[in-house]
């Protein structure tokens, strides 16, 4: 088997996605996602220029030595650039090797290790009273657990949900004390109201120092989170050693990481408890595959990002991975338009909060490249954060 053609599909139904699609002698193609969100053409040139004349002529179920031929023969290694372009071929011929052997992908990963994968949705508001509702409307939608995420007083926007869009990034503004008083406040309201059993999680989006994520963690104990998320930006992966010693509530990182170096730390000295690197960000499945295991041994779980810039396809190998691996510990859902659901017609089903990948063979998803054509990419980017002084802070 052969591949004779591998072409790159920029499409904007709602948002961009970057999508590879390999094609084989045997007329069998397969599908990687390369979304970089406010980065996407970057990932496609990469794609398009640099890595799509190599794949021409070689053998699809190599997937391993593609992969180590792309991670090691372009001599510069890591960053999200590179990996979100590895991640979609090694994707793609995942799609490829079990549509051949006639079998949904999680088959190829070891079977099935429970019926379905537990998510969490997104619950937000400006305020007290506006988040209550939103918790509620999650609820509504079968949710079996609830990111919270709230306005702080004097901030202009609810922090870490904005989409990005247009030529411009938007400018928000940050208050790290502010921040920090308001919290505990918004959990205590929100326990309060839909009591001590709801698992709730709450991403601080890389903003805190260690110091001040070890104080968040210790005054959100009393309200029992799930996880505390991207408390620092743990690229300084000791940091968390402090953050680790003055807590108990659980830690989840990595949606930024893309390679299992930036967590040797965090994972060796059980720094945290869920790693939340995606298929699409982290080089595919195969060192996805290798991270959970990994984390296993130190009993570390899976948390996959599941953010709307993930596509369909990004997401549908997230939820093979999520149904065979041992260590899955909670899938992110954030959902897709209607309309990118038709651009990606797939087997995987969202019921009663769980996923499941479905029965078709390969990832299970297709692209409708003509209704994907209809939306062409249009230029975003992702906010810039900056302190009310105007310094640059992480968003
Ligand atoms: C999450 C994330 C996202 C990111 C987004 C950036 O936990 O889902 O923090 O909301 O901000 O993926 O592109
Ligand atoms: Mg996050």
């Amino acid at each position: 088997m052969k591949i004779v053609d591998a072409t790159v599909v920029l499409t904007s139904p709602g948002r961009n996605f970057v999508t590879l699609k390999v094609e084989t002698d045997e007329g069998v193609t397969g599908l990687g996602d390369a979304t970089l969100n406010g980065r996407e053409l970057a990932a496609a040139a990469y794609l398009r220029d640099h890595i799509v004349p190599l794949l021409l002529g070689t053998d699809p179920h190599r997937i391993e030595d593609t992969w180590q031929s792309l991670y090691r023969g372009a001599y510069w290694r890591r960053g999200p650039v590179t990996m979100a372009a590895i991640a979609a071929v090694d994707t793609a011929l995942w799609d490829i090797k079990a549509k051949v052997a006639g079998l949904p992908l999680y088959q190829l990963l070891g079977g099935a290790s429970r019926e379905r994968v537990g998510t969490y949705g997104h619950a937000g508001g400006r305020d007290i009273p506006e988040l209550l509702d939103s918790v509620r409307a999650r609820l509504a939608d079968g949710y079996p657990a609830i990111r919270v995420q709230a306005g702080v007083p004097g901030l202009k926007r609810v922090y870490g949900v904005t989409s990005a869009t247009g030529r411009r990034p938007v400018v928000e503004d940050w208050d790290t004390a502010a921040y920090l008083r308001t919290i505990p406040k918004v959990f205590d309201a929100v326990r309060q109201e839909f009591g001590p059993d709801l698992p709730l999680l709450h991403d601080a989006h890389h903003r805190l120092t260690p110091n001040q994520a070890a104080r968040l963690g210790k005054d959100l104990e009393p309200y029992d989170l799930f996880w505390l998320e991207d408390c620092t930006p743990a690229e300084n992966q000791e940091g968390l050693r402090l953050v680790r010693r003055h807590t108990t509530t659980p830690l989840a990182i990595g949606e930024v990481f893309n390679t299992v170096f930036d967590y040797q730390t965090l994972v060796t000295e059980q720094l945290i408890d869920y790693v939340r690197s995606a298929v699409t960000h982290f080089g595919g499945v195969s060192p996805l595959k290798k991270l959970f295991d990994f984390a296993a041994q130190y009993q570390i779980k899976s948390a996959v990002h599941g953010p709307e810039d993930i596509s369909p396809v990004g997401m549908a190998a997230a939820i093979h991975l999520g149904l065979a691996i041992h260590n899955f510990g909670i899938q992110e859902y954030a959902g897709h338009t209607d309309l990118t659901h038709s651009v990606f017609p797939h087997a995987y089903t969202f019921t009663d909060g769980h996923l499941h990948p479905g029965q078709a063979p390969g990832l299970g998803v297709d692209l409708d490249e003509e209704l994907a054509a209809a939306h062409p990419y249009e230029p975003s980017y992702l906010p810039v954060n900056r302190l009310q002084d105007g310094t640059v802070h992480d968003w």
